[in-house]
């Protein structure tokens, strides 16, 4: 089966997604996702200019020569703009091998482990009262496993909250040049502990909570955070550090028994290997999209479950339903899964242009049995909505000094 065409298509259904398509001499095609947040186009240039003209002819069945050949090929290795090209490649070529037998991907990569995908779901609020109010809600909708972040007092639009917008894609799609942030490391700390005191007081020990810090903390702050918050009984801390020194994690964990997740900005298994085989982390949470795609992903969970390191795949909005399918499959199979993000389905614009395998059900989610990955792409109506340029947040400190977002 040959490659005849890949196509890229760029396009802002609610919020801007990358989209991978390859046609074959037998009529198959395959959906890959290659959305970038905020570095869109760079993909885009990289597939179109580079890796495109050296696919056409080539056999869609070779995916993991294929894969070699575009990272080992490259001689320059990495980054994300490579891993997330690469990515789109490899998803589509796994959804046409699906597509040819008959399958969904998941039993080409060995079949399930389990019937349905544990999730946990994010609250949020301008203050600890919504926070909660939105923690119970997403109680009461089964879900088992919540994320909680909330606005520090003081501080203006802190992470994972929405200010005044509606949702996720209201707050990134307004953006046209990035907006800047304030950051107060001790404003932060001294406030997070009680946000989760308050949850446990209100609601008990029965769910899961979690924390996303977003690599905002030093390691001896970050280890403070992570034993202040041991009483909760946190599933996980998530991003409390940057991964550059990764040996900073083990300092974390010298201090605390808080279980530590991270890699969503991750792209191979190198940038997993030390943390997974020095047992500094709990859970890898790296993303199929931005990390190589299905091949690279298979490959990081089997490294992971050797040290008894979970998945817990990035799942958020700025990931296309390409990827969201892509971590569906790899989640049913992979052995050591232990939970996947889950932001909701998108808005309209997103749910037309998209169709795909999954459905939520109290606290999980189900995947049908459609052969490759299960995603349908409607190219007409995506052509509504052009790209929008748009631009992750950055942090300054209250005296202007750049920090980390
Ligand atoms: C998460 C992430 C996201 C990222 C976003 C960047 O845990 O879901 O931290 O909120 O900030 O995906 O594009
Ligand atoms: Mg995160």
């Amino acid at each position: 089966m040959k490659i005849t065409a890949i196509k890229v298509f760029v396009n802002s259904p609610d919020r801007n997604f990358v989209t991978v398509k390859i046609e074959t001499d037998e009529g198959i095609y395959g959906l890959g996702d290659a959305t970038l947040n905020g570095r869109e186009l760079a993909v885009v240039a990289y597939l179109e200019n580079h890796i495109v003209p050296c696919l056409i002819g080539k056999d869609a069945s070779q995916i993991e020569d294929t894969w070699q050949y575009l990272y080992k090929g490259a001689y320059w290795r990495r980054g994300p703009i490579t891993m997330t090209a690469i990515a789109g490649i490899d998803m589509a070529l796994w959804d046409i091998k699906g597509k040819a037998a008959g399958l969904p991907v998941y039993q080409l990569l060995g079949g399930k482990s389990r019937s349905k995908i544990k999730v946990y779901g994010h609250a949020n609020g301008n203050n600890v009262e919504e926070t909660l109010d939105n923690l119970g809600r997403l109680i009461s909708e089964g879900y088992q496993t919540i994320r909680l972040q909330c606005a520090i007092p003081g501080l203006q639009d802190s992470y994972g909250t929405l200010a005044d917008k509606k949702d996720y894609y209201a707050l990134q799609s307004s953006r046209s040049l990035p907006p800047e942030q304030v950051w107060d490391t001790k404003k932060y700390l001294n406030f997070i502990p009680s946000l989760f005191q308050k949850a446990r007081d209100k609601y008990g020990y029965d769910m899961d909570l979690t924390h996303d810090v977003h690599s905002r903390l030093t390691p001896i702050e970050a280890a403070r955070l992570a034993k202040e918050l041991e009483p909760y009984k946190l599933l996980f801390l998530e991003d409390a550090i940057p991964a550059e020194n990764q040996d900073d994690f083990l300092q974390i964990r010298k201090h605390s028994t808080t279980p530590l997740a991270v890699g969503e900005v991750f792209n191979t298994i190198w940038d997993c290997k030390d943390l997974i085989t020095s047992q500094s982390i709990d859970y890898l949470r790296s993303a199929a999209t931005h990390s190589g795609g299905i091949t690279s992903m298979r490959r990081q969970a089997d490294l992971a479950a050797l040290y008894k390191v979970k998945t817990a795949p990035h799942g958020p909005p700025d990931i296309s339903p390409i990827g969201h399918a892509a971590h569906a499959h790899l989640n049913i199979w992979c052995p050591n899964f232990g939970i996947q993000e889950f932001v909701g389905f998108g808005g309209d614009q997103m749910q037309k242009v998209f169709s795909h395998p999954l459905s939520y059900e109290a606290g999980y989610l189900h995947l049908s049995d459609l052969p490759g990955l299960g995603v349908a792409f409607n190219e007409d109506e995506a052509s509504k909505y052009p790209y929008m340029r748009s631009y992750l947040p950055v942090s300054r400190l209250e005296d202007g000094t750049l920090w980390d977002w």
